[in-house]
């Protein structure tokens, strides 16, 4: 099965190879410390400290911001790079001459990591819009999904698995930790067209607006032909477990406008935008209840929106309000 970067030797530029070199080595940092979680050193619970969102950092969050960030510096090839864990964009000077960006969650789901549920890393790559050999602007990060050249998840799982595409279909790999390498697992994944799992937290039910309650009364009470439930409930809250299970079986992710969270909770650069890019690759599609995520133009670095993500037949329905 060949690995990470023989697969990517035929189908990315040398210059992106090299950046989801940095991806791998730093995934493969972090997923021994999740591994280790609770032994050695203390990185269990909240840091004390608060990222740009106001939200609890928790140290593995911060660990693996750190982490990602420093291969990303080695690697030579990416400028600037936009993190959930940071107020602003870095810049990385000593790679002034390089053309790559990128925007990451270092740790989404980071709340699960002292429950030992599945957690992840997300990550979107685009070209910068300044000038090479110049330092980034916020224009190179503000820019719309559609200008993304690559993007991926790494769930730290059952496996470390590392799921990603560079606009050519979506792969998977697994991580072997006995040789520190990913191995192709999977290849041109194909989300189901329909499903019969809808991820949403069901406690803000009231928040949410007419056609989506309709919808949610849909799949709590469509009925296959032998009278069995057609749908039925997962959320882990988690949403690279909850988004990676969807894309393998079928259904489909909704996190909505809520009181609590006006906008949205997910994060439009980081979150939304590189999981719709991956869906697309696998033939579903995102939105943010009305708009394709991906045509969405950012205007702040963090800024959140509403995400409907997962198989065709299911956003249509959810679509159609
Ligand atoms: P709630 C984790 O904090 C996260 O960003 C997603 O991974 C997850 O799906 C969601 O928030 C859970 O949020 O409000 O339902 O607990």
């Amino acid at each position: 099965m060949p690995t990470l970067l023989s697969f990517l030797e035929s189908r990315a530029p040398t210059e992106l190879n090299a950046v989801f070199g940095a991806i791998k080595d730093a995934s493969i940092i972090v997923s021994a410390e999740v591994n280790r979680a609770g032994l050695g050193a203390d990185i269990y619970g909240a840091k004390g400290t608060e990222n740009v969102q106001g939200e609890q950092q928790h140290k593995l969050d911060v660990y693996a911001d750190e982490v990602f960030a420093e291969a990303f510096r080695k690697s030579g090839q990416i400028v600037g790079l936009a993190s959930e864990e940071v107020d602003d964009a870095l810049f990385f000077e000593e790679n002034a001459e390089s053309d790559y960006v990128i925007m990451i969650d270092p740790l989404d789901g980071s709340s699960n990591i002292d429950v030992n549920v599945a957690i992840g890393t997300i990550f979107a790559i685009y070209k910068r819009r300044s000038p090479i050999g110049g330092p980034v602007s916020e224009d190179d990060f503000l820019q719309p999904g559609n200008e993304m050249v690559a993007a991926g998840y790494v769930s730290y799982s059952v496996s470390t698995q590392m799921v990603f595409s560079v606009g050519e279909g979506l792969h998977i790999f697994t991580l072997d930790p006995k040789h520190g390498d990913y191995h192709l697992v999977s290849e041109n994944v194909r989300i189901p067209s329909d499903g019969k799992v809808y991820s949403i937290n069901e406690v803000n039910y009231d928040d949410f607006d007419q056609n989506l309650q309709e919808f949610v009364q849909y799949c709590r009470d469509k009925r296959k032909g032998d009278g069995t439930r057609k749908y039925t409930g997962r959320y882990i809250g988690s949403l690279v477990a909850d988004f990676h299970r969807n894309l393998l079986k079928g259904g489909i992710y909704v996190y909505p406008s809520t009181v609590e969270a006006p906008k949205g909770k997910l994060r439009l650069l980081y979150e939304c935008n590189p999981m719709s890019f991956l869906v697309e690759q696998a033939g579903g599609y995102g939105t943010d209840g009305v708009t394709r995520t991906l045509d969405i133009v950012p205007t702040e670095l963090h800024q959140r929106c509403p995400f409907f993500v997962g198989s065709p037949v299911m956003m249509d329905e959810v679509m159609k309000g």
